[in-house]
C-alpha cells in the first residue's frame, strides 16, 4: 500500500500542492465571504503584489484630464460614433498622455456596456477603418456594445531596457525596488485610467465595463481586474504563464523562461521563483479568485501549448472555492471542454478554440455571448 500522502498527491493529479485559496496564515480556513472580504482577499492581493506584479504607487493621478480631440458621428457606415480621446495627467517627472479610441453604437437608446481592449500589438489595430479580428469594432457595435481600446505603449515601454521611457520611471527612483510595479502592473494601471475617463462618457455604462487582453495583454487584464474592482468583467485570452495558467506543473513557458525573456514584465522578487514554482506563496487560480464575485472569462487556443490551455482552464476550476463563498460557481465543471463547446453557465466563462496563439473574431463572439447571458446588454 502506498503511503497516504502519495496516494493523495496522485489522486489530485499534477496540480497537487496548490495553495488553498481559503487558507489563512494561521492554518485555518475561512468559510464566509465576509472573512474573504475583510482580510484574506487583501492578504492574497498583497502576496501577488509583493512577489509577482509589484506595488503600484499611485491611483488616479494629479491633473487628470480627458478631452475629445476628434469626433466622427457617422463612422462605420453610420453604425457608430467614433471619439478620439486624449487623457493627460501630471507626474513628478512631467506629463503623460494615453489616447484611447472609443466606438459607440449609434442605435443604442441608453448607455451601453463596453469592452476595453489593452492593445499589445500594432497601434493601427485600433483604427476603426482597419477591419481586424483583434479589435472587431464593427461586430462589437452591431451587438450593441461600445468598443474602447488603448495602446499599452502609451503607458510603459515593452522593452527590457525601456524603464526610463515609461510611466513607472515618472513616479519611481532611478533603480526600482525589488517589489516595485513592473510593466504588467503599469499597463493595468493605464487600463484603470481609461476607465476613469469612461466614467465621464455619457454613452457608456461604467458599471458594465469588460477589460480584455490577449497574451501579455491578458496577463494585464487579469491584474487590472484584481487591482480595480470597478471592472465588472475581466477577460484574458491566451494569457498563459503568469496570466491565467497555474504555474505549478505548467507545460510550455515557465516562470524561469518568462523572467529570462521578459524581465521587465514582473518585479525583481519574482525572479527568485524560476524553477521553484512550489515556493510561490500564491498561484494563478488565486488571481482569478481575486475577481470574485465579479465575472471573469478565460479563453485558450488548443495549439497554444506554450500558454498551456489545460493550466489556463484549471485556474477557473481551482478558483471555485472563493466563488462558492458567494453561492456562485465558476465553470461548473472540472472537465476540460471540447473545442467549440464554451462553458458559459457560471460566473467564470471559458472556451478553447481550434488553432494557435491569437485573438480572433470567434473569441470575441464568445465574449459577447457570455456578456449577453450575464445581462451586460
Ligand atoms: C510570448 C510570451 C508569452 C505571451 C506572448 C505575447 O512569447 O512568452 O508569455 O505573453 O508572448 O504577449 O504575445
Amino acid at each position: 500500500m502506498r503511503p497516504l500522502i502519495i496516494s493523495l498527491l496522485l489522486s489530485a493529479g499534477c496540480f497537487a500542492g496548490l495553495p488553498d485559496p481559503l487558507m489563512q496564515a494561521d492554518g485555518t480556513k475561512i468559510t464566509t465571504k465576509e472573512q474573504w472580504e475583510k482580510s484574506l482577499r487583501a492578504e492574497t492581493l498583497r502576496k501577488f503584489r509583493e512577489n509577482i506584479y509589484g506595488v503600484t504607487p499611485v491611483g488616479k493621478p494629479e491633473g487628470f484630464k480627458a478631452v475629445v480631440t476628434k469626433e466622427v458621428p457617422d463612422a462605420l457606415d453610420g453604425a457608430a460614433t467614433v471619439k478620439f480621446i486624449e487623457i493627460s495627467f501630471n507626474t513628478p517627472k512631467g506629463e503623460r498622455k494615453i489616447r484611447p479610441v472609443v466606438v459607440l453604437p449609434n442605435k443604442a437608446e441608453k448607455p451601453t456596456a463596453a469592452f476595453l481592449l489593452i492593445n499589445n500589438r500594432k497601434p493601427d489595430l485600433l483604427d476603426p477603418d482597419n477591419p481586424n479580428g483583434f479589435f472587431p469594432v464593427r461586430e462589437i457595435v452591431a451587438r450593441g456594445y461600445a468598443a474602447v481600446g488603448f495602446h499599452y505603449g502609451d503607458v510603459d515601454v515593452d522593452k527590457k531596457d525601456g524603464y526610463q521611457g515609461g510611466v513607472r520611471f515618472q513616479y519611481d527612483p532611478e533603480k526600482p525596488a525589488d517589489d516595485a510595479w513592473a510593466c504588467v502592473a503599469a499597463w493595468a494601471w493605464g487600463a484603470s485610467r481609461v476607465l476613469d475617463y469612461i466614467g465621464s462618457e455619457p454613452r457608456i455604462d461604467a458599471k458594465k465595463v469588460a477589460v480584455v487582453g490577449h497574451s501579455r495583454g491578458g496577463k494585464t487584464a487579469l491584474w487590472a481586474g484584481a487591482e480595480d474592482p470597478r471592472f465588472a468583467l475581466v477577460i484574458s485570452n491566451d494569457s498563459g504563464c503568469t496570466g491565467a495558467a497555474i504555474s505549478r506543473g505548467k507545460v510550455g513557458e515557465s516562470v524561469k523562461k518568462i523572467n529570462e525573456l521578459f524581465p521587465h514584465w514582473f518585479n525583481t522578487n519574482y525572479k527568485k521563483f524560476g524553477g521553484k514554482e512550489d515556493e510561490l506563496p500564491v498561484d494563478q487560480h488565486q488571481l482569478v479568485a481575486l475577481i470574485a464575485p465579479r465575472h471573469a472569462y478565460v479563453a485558450s487556443a488548443i495549439e497554444d501549448t506554450w500558454a498551456d490551455p489545460k493550466s489556463e482552464f484549471r485556474s477557473c476550476v481551482e478558483a471555485a472555492p472563493v466563488y462558492a463563498l458567494y453561492g456562485m460557481k465558476t465553470t461548473g465543471t472540472a472537465e476540460f471542454p471540447a473545442i467549440g463547446t464554451p462553458l458559459h453557465t457560471g460566473q467564470v466563462g471559458y472556451h478553447v478554440r481550434a488553432g494557435n496563439h491569437d485573438l480572433k473574431l470567434v473569441d470575441w463572439q464568445n465574449f459577447m455571448d457570455f456578456a449577453d447571458l450575464k445581462g451586460f446588454r
